[in-house]
């Protein structure tokens, strides 16, 4: 069986939230030499799409998007590589988070992880995270980069508000501000006048780098789009 044929059952089993078809395909992918970001995103992510399609059309209810959630998790925990060894110093500091009223966290976790193999050190703040919260952190780790995600339309203003409060606390030529997440697009990311917007965990890493180094402050330009 080629590799394209392999992620279609990785994707079908997060669809059936299967968790030990998920892990024994995982292990098999590795094998195969698949790279992690891609059993991933062209396993994993291709499945999550089916199941937010499917619980659109009402063909899928909450459980089972639990259930391919936990299969998503069992997943990632398997193929990616752990950070915990890794010195995060060098690249620069980006604290993390999912915004207010979201508790979707497998896309930004992947992000994250991205960050940290990169040489990134993140915090990660979490889900449902509120504004001023952002910045208390990013004042407290000395952070270059605010990253937001947001799945969710309603969700995705709080990006807005978080701009809005750097500006009124005089802060926003601190911080590169980032957003991402399945509603976010660069066109929203230049309404809001974010810094960049990356459509992928990978697409994360290169913004932070460029936006570091380009040196520029923060809001004075249109955004990065990193696809
Ligand atoms: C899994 C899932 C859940 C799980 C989440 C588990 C978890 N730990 O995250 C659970 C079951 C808990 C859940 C709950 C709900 N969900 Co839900 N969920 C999904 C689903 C199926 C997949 C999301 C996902 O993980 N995708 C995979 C990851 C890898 O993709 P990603 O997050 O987009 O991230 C990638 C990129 O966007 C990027 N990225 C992400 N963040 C960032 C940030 C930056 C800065 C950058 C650069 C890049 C970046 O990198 C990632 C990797 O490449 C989506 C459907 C979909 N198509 O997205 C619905 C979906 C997001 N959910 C939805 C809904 C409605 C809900 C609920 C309200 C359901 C309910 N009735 O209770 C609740 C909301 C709970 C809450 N308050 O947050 C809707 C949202 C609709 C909308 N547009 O507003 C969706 C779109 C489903 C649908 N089609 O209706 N959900």
């Amino acid at each position: 069986m080629g590799n394209e044929q392999m992620l279609e059952k990785v994707a079908q089993a997060i669809v059936d939230g299967d968790i030990e078809a998920v892990k024994s395909l995982g292990q098999t992918c590795l094998d195969l030499g698949i790279a992690p970001a891609d059993i991933v995103q062209k396993g994993g992510g291709a499945g999550l799409e089916i199941v937010g399609q499917k619980f659109e059309e009402l063909e899928l209810f909450l459980p089972d998007l639990i259930a391919s959630a936990d299969a998503m998790q069992a997943l990632t925990s398997l193929v990616m590589p752990d950070t915990g060894s890794i010195s995060q110093e060098m690249a620069g500091k980006v604290v993390f988070g999912t915004v207010a009223g979201d508790l979707h966290d497998i896309g930004k976790n992947l992000s994250i992880n991205q960050l940290q193999l990169n040489g990134f050190k993140v915090k990660d703040l979490g889900v449902d995270v509120k504004v001023n919260r952002f910045v208390e952190e990013a004042e407290e780790l000395g952070a270059q980069v605010i990253a937001m995600s947001a799945l969710m339309s309603t969700s995705a203003y709080y990006q807005k508000d978080l701009i809005e409060y750097l500006k009124t606390k005089k802060l926003r030529g601190k911080y590169y501000v980032i957003v991402g997440g399945g509603p976010v697009t660069a066109e929203w990311a230049a309404e809001i006048g974010a810094d960049g917007y990356g459509r992928t965990a990978v697409s994360c890493v290169k913004l932070c780098k460029e936006l570091i180094a380009s040196g520029s402050t923060p809001g004075s330009c249109a955004p990065r789009v990193a696809e």
